[in-house]
Order: C-alpha cells, then structure tokens, then sequence
C-alpha cells in the first residue's frame, strides 16, 4: 500500500531533510505534496527524478491526504486542525501540541504506545528531547532514574538554514579581516543578536519568568512526559555552539539503584537507534562531526559520579535535523504503517 504525503515546510532544513529520508528508507509514498508559506511557493524542488511546485499551504490543501509531515513553526497551529479535519494523521515537529494531554508525544523506540491514543496529531518531540531520551530510556530500563542534570551544546542549523549561513559567513569575514554583523542567532524574532562564530551563547529561544529558556523547559517538560514520570527531577542548561550540525550533550543521570558502567555500557548497545562510541584507550567519544549525517545516537564518556551515590555520566550526540525532527517524525509514520495504524 501507498500514502498521500504532504509536507508542510518542505522549502526549510527538516523539510529538505524528509525528502532526503523518504528516497533512503524508500518510504512508501503515492503523491506527494510540498506546502510551504506565500514566501516559498512556486519554487522548485527536484526529488527522485520529478519536478515538484511548492504550493502555498492553506486549510484546503490537505483533501485526500493520508500523512501530513509538518517541519514545524507556527503554521502547525493553523493547519494542523484542518489537516485532521481533511482525515490526514499529522506529525507534528512544532512545539504547539507537545504539552496538549490529548496529544501523544513520541520517540518510537522509546514510547511507541502512545502513538495508538492519538486523535490525528501526533508530536515529535524538541531535537536536543529526543537525543537525549534516546540514551535514558535504556538507562531507565535496568534502574529507575531519579534525576538528570544536562547540559547542551547545539547546533546552529537547529536554529534553520539561516543560522548556518550565519555562522559560515562570520567565520569568512573574520578570517578575511572584515567587520562581523549577526542578524540571526541566538533567535530572529529576538532584540539582540551575538556572533557566534568562535563564541558560544547559553540562550536558545526565549527566556521564561523562572529564567530558564525555552528550550531548557523543553528538555525538562517533554523527557517526563515522553517517559511516564513526572517524578523525575530534570535540570537543564541549553547552549548554542558554533558547530553546523548535530547536537551534543552532557548528561549526568542519577540512579535509585547502583548501575555498574558494564551495565549501561550493555543497555546502551542493545538498544535500537543508539550506538556506542566509548574507548579511552583509542581516543574513542561521540563528536558532532561524526553523527552529522546520521541516524544513530552515539552515546560516549560513561564513566561513574563518584560524587553521589548511583551517578553516571555520559556524553551524547546525534544529528538534531534527523533523528532529532524528520527521521523521528518519518519513523513514526513507519511504525503506524507497521501496525496497520493509517
Ligand atoms: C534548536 N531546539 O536547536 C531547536 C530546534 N528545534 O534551536
């Protein structure tokens, strides 16, 4: 069987990312439909041998479609309502939906169950989210975790295409001895903007009253949700690096019970999507460079918090474009199509 695809934002990073995902897996797609804003629509987009014409997405563009894959932003709250309306299951990689008790929050290798109480939106979790639950859930699996603290280091193509160009062009006027102008990051809609070529920034989105940001929220809110525990207690620092490309974290989780290295090293290993990088001998660690392009998580560094009782700490990455939005969106759309579920 076949699928009506549309993807909502096809013109941007994830978008571009989809359609790189669905010629690899050979995703089992019939039409496919690319919707973007007014600004985007009439482009082109060649994609395995055809040409496509992005159409501007309005509520009536969802007729006959059986998945709508959305990028993410603000369009989700318009469209969403009227993709469902139109029968179509969306994938939502906005954070409009993530919080909504009615709407499941998924990581199919971690929480694949919740897919079936959905009622025509799912959501895709916050990249630097998924990355790290990835690595937790096997951790979770041998003994109940009682807190994590993390600390992130991420990409700037999290914050889109535009942000990359930023950072290239930074580092192509410093090098050539040119004045250095930042209009994007640490966010476009802020007030101010910061160089972040050779620099780092810990604010990603916007601050909130208890002054963490956005995105820290994010990690805290969703990775209980995501796990069924709201009584895990979760501390988060987001900061954005000058890399291109996959998200890294420092992540130091605290046990109720003892959890030898051997142990999580073995937990990690089997579990699905995450592979192990972790030889101190060989100078073996997960690097953002490595994962860029791919769809594992590296899980690294483990080694004991000889500061607490049952500590670990670990070192992640993953490229956020992929599993951290499209591939986990994409996987989630297979596993309904496994299960009979569209
Ligand atoms: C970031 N979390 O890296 C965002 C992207 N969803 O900015």
């Amino acid at each position: 069987k076949k699928y009506n695809v549309a993807i909502l934002g096809a013109t941007g990073a994830v978008g571009q990312e989809f359609l790189n995902l669905i010629e690899e897996r050979n995703f089992p797609f019939a039409n496919l439909k690319m919707l973007a804003s007014k600004r985007s629509a009439g482009k082109k987009i060649q994609f395995m041998g055809k040409e496509y014409t992005v159409e501007e997405a309005t509520v009536d563009s969802f007729k006959d479609v059986d998945i709508a894959l959305f990028a993410g932003g603000s369009a989700s709250k318009e469209f969403a309502p009227a993709a469902v309306k139109a029968g179509a299951v969306v994938i939502d990689n906005s954070s409009t939906f993530r919080m909504d008790p009615e709407v499941p929050l998924v990581v199919p290798e971690v929480n694949p169950e919740a897919i079936a109480q959905h009622k025509g939106i799912i959501a895709n979790p916050n990249c630097s989210t998924i990355i790290m639950v990835m690595a937790l859930k096997p951790l979770y699996d041998i003994a109940k975790i009682k807190r994590v603290v993390v600390s992130t280091y991420q990409a700037v193509s999290g914050g889109g295409k535009e942000a990359m160009a930023e950072l290239e062009q930074q580092v192509a006027d410093i090098v050539a001895g040119k004045p250095v102008t930042a209009n994007i990051l640490p966010g476009a809609a802020l007030k101010k903007h910061y160089q972040i070529a050779f620099n780092l920034l810990p604010q990603i989105d916007v601050f909130k009253e208890n002054l963490y940001t956005k995105e820290e929220m994010k990690m805290i809110d969703e990775t209980k949700k995501i796990m069924s525990d709201n009584d895990m207690r979760i501390t988060a620092t987001t900061i954005r690096v000058p890399v291109y490309r996959s998200h890294a974290e420092s992540v130091n989780v605290e046990f109720a019970d003892e959890v030898s290295v051997e142990a999580a090293r073995k937990a990690l290993e089997a579990f699905p999507g995450v592979e192990v990088v972790d030889n101190p001998d060989e100078q073996l660690y997960p690097q953002p460079l490595e994962t860029s392009g791919k769809n594992d998580v590296a899980v690294g560094r483990l080694r004991k918090d000889y500061s607490i009782d049952h500590g670990l700490n670990m070192w992640v990455c993953g490229d956020q474009i992929r599993k951290g939005a499209a591939l986990n969106a994409l996987q989630i759309a297979e596993y309904m199509i496994e299960k009979d579920m569209l």
